[in-house]
């Protein structure tokens, strides 16, 4: 499948969506929006794929929502947007097919993300910076709380002080310093992002698919369950994923003293 606004690419079970609109360092334009989500939807019905890596094209990951357009319709004297629906319809959907998505999600952030794209980045299940790269809540620039997400996860990853910093300011913080305050999982060089990022993908893609996802699941869940809920459905999911072909191998793998091969099964 082609698109227009997206890089789609499926190797080694391993599905890179990278954002394509360098010379406005992927800015979303409504286009980008339908053309990831499309691809995330091949990404969950597709069997054969058991990773995915989210990356952008050029200098930049994604400056966020396409400011070019918001202005060109301003200066025509055009009503302001609702740029609630803009949300409701190009990019909750997103926000929810990703964290829905029982395959883990590895972006790879190499340059800058401000705005909507840095929220974006933080819906990652693992998030990889290069070096270079920056994240910026720059909604306070332009009259917007953060969106995509940002409200929720900032907090819930760095806490009120450094969350309401970043919002209130707009300040750039850097890829160390992100990784340092545990926004982010890890920092490679520049020249080593990609690689790095395929080794997890890969790594993720050869594992139990089955029960990664539902570790996804259990770890949404438990952002608002209680820890008898939580230890509820960690019964119940442990019983499906007891019933797996790959918890079978993986403990036949552990006996004969070999490294596991996981299907997805
Ligand atoms: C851009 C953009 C951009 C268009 C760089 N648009 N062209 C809002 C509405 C609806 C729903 C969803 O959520 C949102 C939330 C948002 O996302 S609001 C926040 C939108 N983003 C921003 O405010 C960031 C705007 N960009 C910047 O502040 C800078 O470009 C950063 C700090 C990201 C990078 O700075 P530089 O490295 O100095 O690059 P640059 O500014 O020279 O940009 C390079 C080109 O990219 C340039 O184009 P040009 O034709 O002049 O070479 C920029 O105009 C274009 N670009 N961001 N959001």
């Amino acid at each position: 499948m082609t698109f227009e606004t997206i890089l789609f690419d499926v190797s080694s079970g391993v599905a890179t969506i990278t954002l394509n609109r360098p010379d406005k360092l992927n800015a979303f334009i409504p286009a980008m929006n339908h053309d990831v989500m499309a691809a995330i939807r091949i990404c969950t019905t597709d069997d054969s794929i058991r990773a995915v890596i989210l990356t952008g094209a050029g200098r930049g990951f994604c400056a966020g929502q396409d400011l070019g357009e918001r202005a060109a319709h301003f200066a025509l004297g055009g009503d302001p947007p609702d740029v609630g629906e803009t949300l409701d319809t190009l990019y909750n959907p997103l926000v929810r097919a990703i964290r829905a998505l029982k395959k883990p999600v590895v972006v790879a952030v190499n340059g800058v993300a401000a705005g909507a794209g840095a929220n974006l980045a933080l819906n990652g299940d693992i998030v990889i910076a290069a070096r270079s790269a920056k994240f910026i809540e720059a909604f306070c620039k332009v009259g917007l709380i953060p969106d995509v997400g940002g409200t929720w996860h900032l907090p819930r990853l760095v806490g009120r002080s450094r969350s309401l910093g970043m919002a209130l300011l707009g300040h750039p913080v850097s890829a160390e310093q992100a990784c340092e305050w545990g926004l982010i999982w890890a920092v490679a060089d520049d020249d080593a992002l990609i690689t790095e990022a395929t080794a997890i993908a890969q790594q993720l893609a050869a594992g139990p698919t089955k029960a990664l996802g539902a570790m996804k699941q259990a770890f949404n869940a438990s952002e608002s369950n209680t820890l008898e809920a939580q230890l509820d459905l960690e019964r119940d999911t442990q019983r499906i994923m007891g019933q797996s072909d790959d918890y079978r191998e993986g403990v036949t793998a552990f006996t004969e003293k070999r490294k596991a091969d996981f299907k997805g099964r």
